[in-house]
């Protein structure tokens, strides 16, 4: 472990009572997660060019604290202590990203080989550490060059993004254990193109739905490219969800929170495992919605191997738009998002129910943002964040006993870090980051988590 910002000693902690006692898949990987432009810092590193979030945060009034990725976690710097902080953690996995302009600066054009070589750095530390790579391709940071020439709008992005999967398969891809093309695409298309809260800061709804599907080929055309390099990795995509539930029995709640659900999920779901977009979300779009070529349907509709859902809250919708969160009674998390544990477990049942074709399912991101400060005592006593952690890896071993392919969970985040909008003020992290000295500290999730964690690993064994 390294000397300055080693992480406070392993004090014992209670493992998560509710969790342990579910029965999970002796194989089931349990990993935490992390993405590039969150906490890597060093943003024109090494040859490094700017992606769409370096100059969406030099917008003012894009970031509530006016901050921005340049520093982040200095992770760049600091990835063999952390990877020592994970391996710590006794964790089976951690799921990183690449960033796109780190490697390929203008995302087209010359390849930069000091970045290349940091994330085989990167990967070849956690195989040495006993841990498994898990690599997303896009968790969001568009080569600023790209943006320039029309971004996820622009078919030709397609092609750039199947080169650079091509690129990295054939770098990475004998060695990590699993590549997803794509994290969130609803967030890239919705918030960074409709809403226009994320980068790039577009606001224009025929866009966005142009960009989903753009994304969406991208991935089909990517995993179909990667398929052919006959690599060891499992290939996939990531997706946020979220159980809609109506508000109330009537009929026009049900049908919002029927639209509701085809927006965030079957949107994206229908196109990768039925091959089509759901026909009352294109009605909902009308002259917006996307322009699809011949075959660009089949193309998505590839074999994947495994599907990443990342959860954090359910949606409760009524047609008038009334319902608020804080009414409703439910602990809320930082972000004001309600814990509600059981709308994982109704989540995935009703996606094994509806896409039977996923086989392989991982929550790839769980978590909650609890502004726990870092005691007297030196350390984070966020019961909080570990009784959320506890409930939702309990709602997860219910779905297993329901019959669900679950093969891993993920806690978002291994550490405090960047969170997009909100800048550096939510706290996900189960590891405190002290932003002044990068001190990382394992706060009381991190140590129960580990211990419950390890005690699965004992079980296995024995
Ligand atoms: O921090 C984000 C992450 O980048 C993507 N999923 C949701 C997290 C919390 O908002």
């Amino acid at each position: 472990m390294s000397s300055t910002n080693a992480p406070a000693p392993a004090a014992s902690a209670k493992p998560l009572p509710t969790a342990s006692a579910q029965d999970f898949p002796t194989d089931f990987v349990w990993g935490v997660a992390t993405s590039a432009f969150q906490i890597e810092g060093a943003h024109d590193a090494d040859g490094k060019g700017p992606s769409i979030w370096d100059t969406f945060c030099r917008q003012p009034g894009t970031i509530a604290d006016g901050s921005n990725g340049d520093v982040a976690c200095e992770h760049y710097a600091r990835w063999e202590s952390d990877l020592d902080l994970i391996r710590d953690l006794g964790v089976d996995a951690y799921r990183f990203s690449v960033s796109w302009p780190r490697v390929r600066p203008t995302g087209d054009g010359e390849w930069n080989e000091a970045g290349l070589a940091f994330y085989e750095r990167l990967v070849d530390g956690l195989l040495a550490r006993g841990m498994k790579p898990y690599l997303t391709l896009n968790h969001w940071d568009l080569p600023q060059a790209l943006q320039d020439l029309g971004g996820w709008g622009h078919r030709a992005t397609v092609d750039r993004f199947v080169e650079y999967a091509i690129g990295i398969a054939k770098r990475l891809g004998h060695k990590v254990a699993s590549v997803a093309t794509h994290n969130e695409p609803w967030v890239v298309a919705q918030l960074g193109h409709e809403t226009g809260i994320f980068a790039p800061g577009l606001k224009d709804r025929r866009l966005a739905a142009q960009v989903s599907h753009h994304l969406l080929l991208s991935h089909g055309l990517a995993v179909t490219a990667m398929r052919a390099l006959n690599l060891p990795a499992s290939l996939g995509i990531v997706l946020n969800m979220a159980p809609m539930y109506p508000a109330t029995d009537s009929d026009a709640d049900r049908a919002r929170a029927r639209l509701e659900d085809g927006k965030l999920r079957r949107w994206y779901m229908d196109p990768l495992f039925k091959g089509r977009y759901p026909q009352d979300v294109l009605d909902f779009l009308g002259d917006d919605a996307p322009h699809v070529e011949p075959g660009d349907m089949a193309k998505i509709q590839v074999p994947i191997d495994f599907l990443g859902i990342n959860y954090y809250s359910r949606g409760m919708v009524s047609a008038d738009d009334s319902f608020d969160p804080k009414q409703s009674g439910l602990e809320l998390t930082d972000m004001g998002w309600e814990v509600y544990p059981q709308g994982l477990t109704d989540l995935l049942v009703s996606v094994h129910r509806d896409y039977p074709d996923a086989r392989r399912l991982y929550v790839t991101e769980n978590g909650g943002a609890f502004p726990d400060p870092v005691g007297a005592d030196g350390r984070v006593h966020d019961a909080d964040r570990t009784r959320y952690l506890d409930t939702h890896i309990a709602a997860v071993g219910e779905a297993i006993r329901q019959g669900v392919p679950m093969a891993g969970y993920m806690v978002w985040s291994l550490m405090d870090n960047f969170e997009w909008a909100s800048g550096y003020e939510k706290r996900f992290g189960i590891v405190h980051v002290d932003y002044v000295t990068q001190r990382r500290t394992p706060k009381d999730s991190a140590l129960a988590y580990r211990d419950f964690v390890l005690a699965r690993r004992a079980t296995r064994q024995g």
